[in-house]
């Protein structure tokens, strides 16, 4: 019996599928039974780490960590050194579960390896036992790391409760059932791929097709021809399908075809919504989340397009604004702005080992999101900004600016670095680095500074532009200025 993931148990129907990942379909019985022999392996460690490839591996990894009830570290399969020697440090998995043709980095050769069996899956046909993790709803069930504005990124523990308040509170304002079939390409180390995009589906009995990678042919496939239903992306991917429309008929009708288009993990601009509308008859719904929070708000299907807002707070959910002084905002004028802060069982449960940085995220039990909006009259949130300009999110990816910067400050021919994010019709922002050189005649090519930030971190915090100056602007104290940099702020 698995209350976390119902279509699981015995009593549902086991042939149906749950999960198709390029040549990788796995049924709600073949799931189990791969998952079950996964989770005996693996019972009792304190926690083990994903090696979150995006396919069916990854996919019976968490999910035999739930059933377990060890909490799961998802890993992006493209971590550079020196982050994974974070993550890893931070974390300390007892295990990495990897699929067996994995190339695993030599960061990783200090973790026993387990292999996912996707063979295991085969191995019979009847009902299967499963275990159900911890009675504790609070148990944590995954931890997914999040850039701040300084420093490595933080482990953020989200409990049982906090992923099956969020789904569930998701499925009630979506309409979200046993008959969809999700259609997504997003990456599966993030809240946005994994919890929505795997956990998602597999909680409410549906499917999952995952495209391995995005392109406009693979959500064309498998939302028209291949009955999808719903589609899942950040706004990078849904610009890409916008500027396809034009010549695409096949496109058109799939998009137009779906039940539900739903975009998030940064802001949709209102042009590629219109293009999207005009094209397809169909609105995209725009979700807003985070993290820590899981989802806080989304707009509801059918309501009428809103382009430009992120909806109504989701059932379950408080939402408040507060100004600088910590007073409460009451206004719902779509003009008075204030830091989104928000309350109830989607939340996290904390900063692995942070306690002093949990402590300042919160205002008694409100979380402080960072994120500036107003209220329209209707109670919509419309999100005007972040508090911090040294997070930049670029193809929906949160990223630091003072990681960067320290990632490039170990370059030996870097003397200076300063990073900030500029606008991007693509990518939502862009990564740009400032840099002042050791040696103004020989300095480090662009490429070369953008192949170091990848192999330090990972390809998508990598700057796209590099502008060299003499000296970066700094105040009496010796702060760097970013606002004062050519063209910046
Ligand atoms: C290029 N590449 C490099 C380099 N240059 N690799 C190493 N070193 C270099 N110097 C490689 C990349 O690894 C990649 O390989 C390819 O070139 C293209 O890279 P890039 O241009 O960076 O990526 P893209 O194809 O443009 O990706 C756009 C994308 C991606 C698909 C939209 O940004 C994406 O998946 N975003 C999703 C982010 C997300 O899920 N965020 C959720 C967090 P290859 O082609 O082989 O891959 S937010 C969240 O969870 C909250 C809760 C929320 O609200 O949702
Ligand atoms: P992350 O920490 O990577 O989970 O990213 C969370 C942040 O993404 C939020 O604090 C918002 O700034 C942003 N975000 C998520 N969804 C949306 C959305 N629909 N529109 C605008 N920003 C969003």
């Amino acid at each position: 019996m698995s209350a976390f993931f119902p279509a699981l148990t015995a009593g549902a129907d086991p042939g149906r599928i749950a999960v198709r990942c390029g040549a990788d379909t796995l049924t709600y019985g073949d799931l189990a039974r791969a998952a079950r022999a996964l989770a005996d392996r693996i019972a009792g460690a304190d926690r083990v780490a994903v090696w979150a490839t995006p396919g069916a591996h990854t996919v019976v990894a968490v999910v035999a960590a739930l059933l377990a009830g060890v909490p799961a570290v998802p890993l992006n399969p493209r971590t550079g050194e020196r982050e994974l020697a974070h993550v890893l440090g931070d974390s300390a998995p007892s295990a990495v579960l990897a699929g067996p043709d994995d190339v695993l980095p030599a960061g990783l050769d200090g973790v026993p390896r387990t292999d996912v069996d996707l063979t295991s899956a085969g191995a019979g046909s009847g009902p299967v036992p499963l275990p159900d993790g911890p009675d504790d709803p609070e148990a944590p069930a995954l931890v997914v790391y999040t850039s701040g504005t300084t420093g490595p990124p933080k482990g953020v523990l989200l409990s049982r409760r906090a992923v099956a308040a969020s789904l569930d509170a998701l499925a009630g304002a979506w309409s979200w059932t046993a008959d969809d079939v999700l259609v997504h390409a997003l990456p599966l180390f993030h809240v946005h791929g994994l919890v929505l995009g795997v956990l998602g589906p597999l909680r409410r009995g549906g499917e999952l097709r995952h495209l391995g990678a995005f392109s406009v042919e693979g959500v064309t496939r498998e939302l028209g021809a291949g009955g999808g239903t719903m589609l899942f992306g950040v706004p990078t991917m849904y610009h890409r399908l916008a500027d396809a429309l034009a010549g695409d008929p096949a496109l058109t009708g799939a998009l137009a075809g779906a039940r539900l288009l739903v975009s998030g993990s940064a802001a949709l601009p209102v042009h590629d919504h219109e293009r999207i509308t005009a094209a397809t008859g169909r609105t995209v719904v725009e979700r807003y989340g985070m993290t820590e929070t899981l989802m806080n708000t989304s707009v509801l299907p059918g309501g009428g397009p809103r382009p430009g807002t992120v909806g109504v707070p989701l059932a379950g959910v408080g939402l408040r604004l507060v100004d600088d002084d910590g007073s409460v905002l009451g206004a719902y004028d779509g003009e008075t702005v204030g830091e989104v802060q928000v309350r109830g069982p989607n939340l996290f449960s904390g900063y692995l080992g942070r306690p002093e940085a949990t402590a300042a995220a919160f205002d008694g039990d409100w979380f402080r999101t960072g994120d500036m909006a107003v209220r329209d009259p209707d109670g919509a949130v419309r999100l005007v900004g972040r508090r911090a300009t040294d997070l930049i999110k670029s193809g929906g990816y949160k990223i630091g600016a003072g990681e960067i910067e320290n990632a490039l400050l170990d370059h030996p021919g870097v003397l200076e670095a300063a990073v900030t994010g500029e606008p991007d019709p693509d990518l939502g922002e862009r990564i740009v680095a400032w840099v002042v050189p050791v040696d103004p005649g020989n300095p480090p090519t662009d490429a070369e500074l953008a192949a170091h930030v990848a192999e330090a971190l990972a390809p998508h915090k990598r700057p796209r532009v590099v502008r060299h100056l003499d000296a970066l602007p700094r105040n009496d104290m010796g702060k760097i200025l970013k606002k004062a940099l050519p063209g910046a702020g």
